[in-house]
């Protein structure tokens, strides 16, 4: 019986940097700027330590082009221990290395292969008896089915594609390199190892396609475990198909209901309970936590009137963490404790404001003119602060609502208070 045994990655984005991050209360700068180096470390030791065969990566080994050599070596020295322990590398470059965006020629050490950028390229492992098929990424934006000049599967052998692509599209993913499950089933492979999507999907089983995820979460929109996809051929068969995380920050984002929570005590004390568990699913690394604070409450008012108080407070008494801990951002979304719709029907200033608010909802052309109204001020704003991951996006209409959801909730307990009613 033949054991053979490969681990699929994707989406290393080697020193990705987390934009704004100096803008961040008390942000672990150093740590966060090294987890891309340190997730690609723990890949290494865990193929090291699996004395696995075969190591695959689909595209984004980095996530543009070296500002010097130092990435580069960093990177050919890690898969020289590979290498140099007869573990064999297979690569394509995806839409972020992308041939024509590097200006600088990397030496990969001998072991490791990078498959052409300009049409298909089978590679042959005899003794593993394996095919690994791939084209690599030209360019930036390739829009047209790479797949579709992929060779037919070599008979006897097992096939594995590697592609870096959004399939049939993929939230937040650029549509590069489209296909489908179909066309892909169609090429007769065992195995088709995706890149580009970061978030973990077993897309098939039959014949697995799976996009492994990131390594490592890069912000706040790349939540929970990160890692790889460790597959187990026994006599060139799939035998097992399983995931291992690597990541060595972990992003997570909690939800806190403060529906019942009367004194500050109890925001507290229910925040803790949340962090507590997140800080369990992170398991000893540096966890990265988003809070939301919501649900409707008697403490509205005074959390949306004093935010910079209970920020403070929140994150003063979260220091007390036995975990190592950032709080990376907290957002205050509770609803005021009224019957929003009563309130809606009132004759005064309140009721009209509100009524308003719900048609711009409906009324495109309102929602148009105000647009354009903020947009006059957003196209004022630095360029940086629309690069971050959390930049705001007035043409995105889930945003926008969500601006006039906390609008709403903003002037609620204001107008109530200005005029005495209830
Ligand atoms: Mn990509």
């Amino acid at each position: 019986m033949s054991l053979v045994r490969f681990v699929h990655a994707a989406d290393i984005h080697l020193d990705s940097p987390l934009k704004g991050l100096e803008k961040y209360e008390s942000a672990p700068v150093e740590k966060i700027r090294e987890a891309t180096r340190e997730a690609f470390k723990n890949l290494i030791a865990f193929c090291l330590d699996e004395q696995v065969d075969l190591l695959l990566i689909s595209g984004d080994l980095f996530d543009g082009d070296l500002k010097d050599f130092k990435a580069g070596l960093f990177l050919t020295s890690q898969l020289k221990r590979l290498s140099n322990a007869n573990i064999l590398t297979v690569i394509i470059r995806g839409n972020h290395d992308a041939e024509a965006k590097m200006t600088k020629k990397l030496h990969w050490p001998d072991l490791v292969h990078e498959l052409n950028v300009k049409k298909p390229e089978t590679i042959t492992f005899k003794a593993l008896n394996i095919a690994v098929h791939g084209q690599g990424y030209a360019e930036r934006d390739i829009y047209e089915d790479l797949s579709q000049h992929y060779p037919a599967a070599i008979a006897g052998m097992f096939n594995i594609g590697l592609l870096h692509t959004a399939l049939q599209g993929r939230d937040g993913h650029a549509a590069y390199a489209p296909t489908s499950v179909e066309k892909l089933r169609a090429k007769g492979y065992d195995y088709w190892a995706l890149g580009h999507v970061h978030q973990r999907e077993v897309v098939d089983t039959n014949p697995y396609i799976v996009f492994p995820g990131n390594i490592q979460g890069r912000h706040a929109k790349e939540l929970g475990p990160k890692g790889v996809t460790l597959v187990a051929l026994e006599d060139s068969h799939v035998e097992s198909v399983t995931e291992h995380f690597l990541d060595v920050v972990r992003w997570d984002h909690c939800q806190i209901d403060l529906a019942e929570a009367c004194n500050e005590g109890d925001v507290y004390h229910a925040i803790r309970k949340a962090v507590s568990a997140a800080e369990d699913r992170a398991e000893g690394r540096l966890l990265a936590c988003r809070l939301t604070l919501c649900g409707a409450t008697e403490l509205h008012a005074d959390l949306v009137s004093r935010q910079d108080d209970w920020s403070y407070g929140i994150r003063a008494k979260m220091t007390d963490s036995d975990g190592d801990l950032w709080i990376e951002k907290i957002r205050f979304k509770t609803q005021a404790k009224v019957d929003i719709g009563q309130l809606r029907t009132q004759d005064n200033p309140l009721g009209g404001v509100l009524r308003t608010l719900e048609q711009l909802q409906a009324d495109d052309a309102g929602r148009g003119e105000l647009l354009d109204t903020l947009n006059t001020v957003n196209n004022k704003l630095p360029r940086r602060y629309k690069q971050w991951a959390d930049a705001l996006n007035l043409d995105d209409k889930a945003q926008f609502d969500e601006l006039l959801e906390g609008i709403e909730q903003l002037i609620i307990p204001k107008l109530l208070q200005e005029g005495g009613e209830s």
